[in-house]
């Protein structure tokens, strides 16, 4: 299928709005006002035109009348009746596919239920149906061999309803409905959201955690463009659709980056919002509009809004209300009293709604009390709908937001339509079964729909037919996920030759990874690939001569002169640029990552991100996104530089890091490394080049890095192994010493455990070992596979985790030290022989020098010591006095102030 917009959305209606203003015709009031207008813009221009107009709503507004202030239009649908297109598709089979979708959702909702107990939603999809089902039916475009498709993010907890349109389509059987929410269920069974972990080939985007949907798919959309403006894709602009829950949008991620949408005229975005004003427990904005609230504030970001607030049946009632009063009604009236209308019988909103002005009350005198109940609101209208679709699509320059009007539960009647309680509405009973079927006309008999079966007609019924050309004619299915292995040439590790001969020159861990990268940009196989990500940071971390040298991306180019022109390092901005540096938000930043991290799936190009921001920014603040990351099987290298409780001095509370890597470690796909030296981030970064790239395993990376400079040591032989393990012996202790000891150290942390190892030697007869720990995740990791493999296979010859065959042979005490909480080295504890004994970071971080720091928290040289003597006197090895000595002896005050705090 070529992707024509034009030939796609079936229409070549002009972006343009309507220049006349609208009004019956022969209006000739709105002829003069229209002459005035066009006369004032002709000899005023158009400043000083809406200056006067300004002026003239200021004095309405003095006489007291009501007028929409600053951003907000009235609250009515924003395209007029006569600008809607015809609907174009076969409306009654439309219909009726939507009615079975609403059945076989809804079944399997009670279904699960009915037996296992396992949840589900049927409100949710209930209300959003026809704002699918149009866009499945005529715009949403699949895959094809020269189109990459459009990018739908579903709202998560209407899953049901894509489960149930599936099943129609024949992708999904009646065991899979059947299993929905019983993933671990003979046969399988479907994820209770979107989560493309759980089905690889279905979902592609997980939206459930709320507000996580919306900013990614800001970041997509921008995405396609940045991979378009660097020609990985060619011109052809899939669509990114989000479908938004009015509750969600009170998630600051849904609502932090619009402006960003606005500014990058992203055109190719569209956010519909299901207004179906109520949330989990009760109206979204019982008290005001959440429409209104949302219109201001998507005009003020710069977005083209389109309102579908009415369904057609009020067409008549608004073009014969000559007064304005049933607009006023409706700007009166708050989003609780609307959720009460819907509850109630049509003779209330007749009473409360109309009757509040006779003459209201006159102007639905024609409709029964039944006729008003079912007056339809705008989001339910199919085409109403699909003239806000064809309008968003074809507009140029800007993103644009549907906010349509709806029920919640809509169609469940007192079962949950309109209720507080739809939400978590889950169970129906026979009678409410009935009446559901009624209404929507499903083909099930008396004697069986109890068991709510599910009910898919034949394959060769003129509805499933039509339902498979739509698809056809559009492309495909959605959703779908593929995945065309795609493989990158990787560096090998020769190409860090200069890491593995190390370096008398002190240098951070952050600067090694500097060079790193920059030797990976002069690497042909994935120069063009790497998309360097960051936060507002890079000249923190000495990565500014980037700048110059791959530019940084932005769609206008460079539009000034920078005022650093002249140097090396210059904020060097190009249309083609390869940085996305993204200013201060590293949910942004997340949500770059991910879509770059998943552009192997969602466009079959395999781009590396490396997203190089402030540790304690991490997890600790996105770490919902990081989750994400895991469940989309992003493929990636995440950076947490200036790491470490006491390696980041000065900075204090809010920014030391002691945490990230533990954070980390809870992330099933995360490889999580704490390395100590450049050749060791050499090591990793090579393995996961090829792990991700050349294999396509689903994983991604983080590593802290640091900033304290120290000397690079050269890679003693036969260590690869052990680095990418977790542990190997980075320098063994002095022989012939009675007394043994092995610190295990990480990070810039490693330099105290290799100075006590000197002193344990020199002064205590104590031969230690230094060992550097990589990742305790790594360790944990595999040291429970075997653990569970044995306890499965008890009578099988054990298998010996890489921490245990290390250490298991080693004799004496064993002691961590690291920069994070001991929470992160104890993850290994149950392996080491005799224990292990940690020191760490617990508690808050301080402003002061490392040194001061160090000894505050107990993870300097002197604590190490102490800690590794206090680990012999309580095996018995040594005599507690020994250890009381070297306290005073090496000046530590025992009585210190504690940094754990509870
Ligand atoms: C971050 C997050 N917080 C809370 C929830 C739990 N939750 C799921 S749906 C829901 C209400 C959703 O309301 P709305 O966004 O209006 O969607 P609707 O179902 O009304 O379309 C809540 C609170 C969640 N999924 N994610
Ligand atoms: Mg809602």
């Amino acid at each position: 299928m070529k992707a024509d917009k034009k030939e796609v959305y079936g229409s070549s209606a002009s972006a343009l709005p309507d220049a006349r203003l609208h009004g019956p015709k022969g209006d000739k009031l709105a002829d003069s006002v229209q002459s005035v207008f066009d006369l004032a813009i002709a000899s005023q221009g158009p400043e000083r035109t809406a200056q006067l107009l300004e002026q003239l709503a200021d004095r309405l507004r003095a006489n007291q009348h009501e007028l929409p202030r600053g951003f907000n239009t009235p609250y009515a649908n924003t395209i007029p009746v006569a600008q809607q297109p015809e609907y174009p598709g076969d409306w009654k089979t439309e219909v009726r596919l939507k009615s079975l979708m609403r059945w076989n959702a809804m079944a399997m909702v009670v279904k699960a239920n009915h037996t296992t107990n396992v949840g589900g939603h049927i409100s949710t999809y209930a209300s959003a149906a026809t704002l699918y089902e149009v866009a499945f039916n005529h715009f949403f475009r699949g895959r094809t061999a020269d189109f990459p498709g459009d990018a739908v993010y579903f709202q998560g907890h209407a899953a049901p309803g894509v489960y149930a349109r599936a099943f129609l389509e024949g992708r999904l059987t009646e065991t899979h409905l059947q299993n929905f929410r019983q993933e671990l269920a003979e046969g399988g069974g479907l994820s209770s959201y979107p989560h493309p972990y759980l089905m690889p080939d279905f979902w592609q985007f997980p939206t459930v955690s709320m507000g996580l949907g919306p900013i990614m798919s800001i970041y997509q959309a921008r995405f396609n463009r940045y991979l378009q403006a660097r020609k990985f894709i060619g011109d052809q602009d899939p669509k990114v659709w989000c479908f938004i829950g009015d509750g969600e949008s009170d998630e600051p991620e849904t609502l932090g980056s619009l402006t960003l949408a606005a500014r990058e005229n992203l055109d190719n975005l569209v956010w519909v919002i299901n207004c179906n004003l109520q949330r989990l427990d009760g109206p979204v904005r019982g008290n005001g509009k959440i429409i209104q609230e949302l219109e201001a504030l998507f005009r003020g970001a710069g977005w083209n809004v389109i309102k579908v607030v009415w369904g057609s049946d009020w067409d008549d009632l608004l073009a014969r209300d000559k007064s304005g009063l049933l607009l006023k009604r409706m700007e009166e009236a708050v989003d609780g009293d609307y959720q009460k209308y819907v509850v109630e019988p049509g003779s209330y909103t007749r009473k409360h709604f109309f009757g509040k002005y006779p003459e209201l009350l006159k102007l639905v005198h024609h409709l029964t009390d039944e006729q008003i109940r079912k007056l339809l609101r705008g989001g339910h209208d199919t085409r109403k709908v699909y003239a806000a679709y064809q309008a968003a699509t074809e507009h140029v320059g800007q993103p644009t937001v549907i906010l349509a009007k709806t029920v919640k539960g809509y169609g469940l009647g007192e079962a949950g339509e309109g209720r507080n309680i739809s939400h978590q509405q889950k169970k129906m009973n026979e009678k409410e079964l009935r009446e559901f079927r009624e209404r929507f006309n499903i083909p099930v008999s008396d004697d069986v729909i109890a068991d709510t079966p599910f009910y898919r007609p034949p394959a060769d019924s003129p509805e499933i037919k039509y339902l498979l050309e739509r698809r056809k004619i559009l492309g495909g299915f959605v959703p779908t996920r593929q995945v065309a292995p795609v493989k990158l040439e990787v560096p090998a590790l020769s190409h860090f030759a200069e890491f593995f001969r190390g370096s008398t020159r002190e240098i951070s861990t952050t600067m090694a990874f500097g060079r790193l990268f920059s030797l990976l940009l002069q690497h042909q196989g994935v120069r063009k690939n790497l998309v360097p990500i960051i936060p507002d940071e890079a000249r923190t971390f000495g990565l500014d001569t980037l700048f110059r040298e791959i530019g940084i991306y932005s769609s206008k180019g460079q539009l000034y002169e920078p005022v650093d022109r002249k140097t090396l390092s210059f904020y060097h901005e190009a249309k083609d640029g390869q940085i996305l540096e993204e200013g201060i938000t590293e949910a942004g930043s997340m949500a770059s990552f991910i879509a770059a991290g998943t552009a192997y799936a969602t466009h079959g190009v395999p781009m590396i991100p490396f997203y190089i921001y402030y540790s304690m920014f991490g997890p600790q603040r996105v770490g919902d996104l990081m989750w994400l990351a895991g469940d989309i099987k992003a493929r990636g290298f995440m950076l947490g530089a200036t790491s470490g409780r006491t390696t980041l001095n000065g900075e204090g509370l809010q920014h030391q890091d002691g945490h990230s890597l533990l954070h980390a470690s809870t992330i099933p796909t995360v490889l999580a490394y704490d390395p100590a030296f450049g050749y060791e981030i050499a090591v990793i970064i090579t393995d996961g080049l090829r792990r991700m790239f050349v294999e396509g395993e689903d994983i991604f990376y983080y590593l802290a890095l640091y900033n304290e400079n120290h000397v690079m040591p050269a890679m003693p032989a036969g260590v690869e192994d052990g680095i990418l393990k977790g542990l190997y012996k980075f320098k063994a202790g002095p022989e012939k010493k009675k007394l043994k000891a092995h610190l295990l150290g990480s990070g810039p942390i490693i330099n105290a455990a290799l100075a006590a190892q000197e002193i344990l030697a020199e002064r205590y007869g104590v031969s230690a070992d230094v060992w550097s720990a990589t990742s305790y995740k790594l360790l944990r990791m595999d040291a429970i596979r075997c653990q569970r493999w044995n306890m499965l296979h008890p009578t099988a010859t054990p298998r010996r985790s890489h921490v245990e065959s290390l250490l298991a042979p080693e004799k004496g005490a064993f002691v961590a030290v690291s920069d994070n909480i001991r929470t992160v080295p104890d993850q290994i504890a149950p392996w080491v022989p005799g224990g292990l004994l940690t020191l760490g970071t617990d508690g808050f971080g301080r402003s002061d020098t490392r040194a001061r720091l160090r000894r505050f928290f107990q993870v300097d040289t002197e604590s190490t010591v102490i800690g590794a003597l206090y680990a012999l006197a309580q095996r018995g090895e040594i005599d507690r006095a020994v250890v009381a000595q070297a306290i005073t002896d090496l000046g530590v005050d025992p009585e210190k102030v504690q940094p754990q705090i509870v």
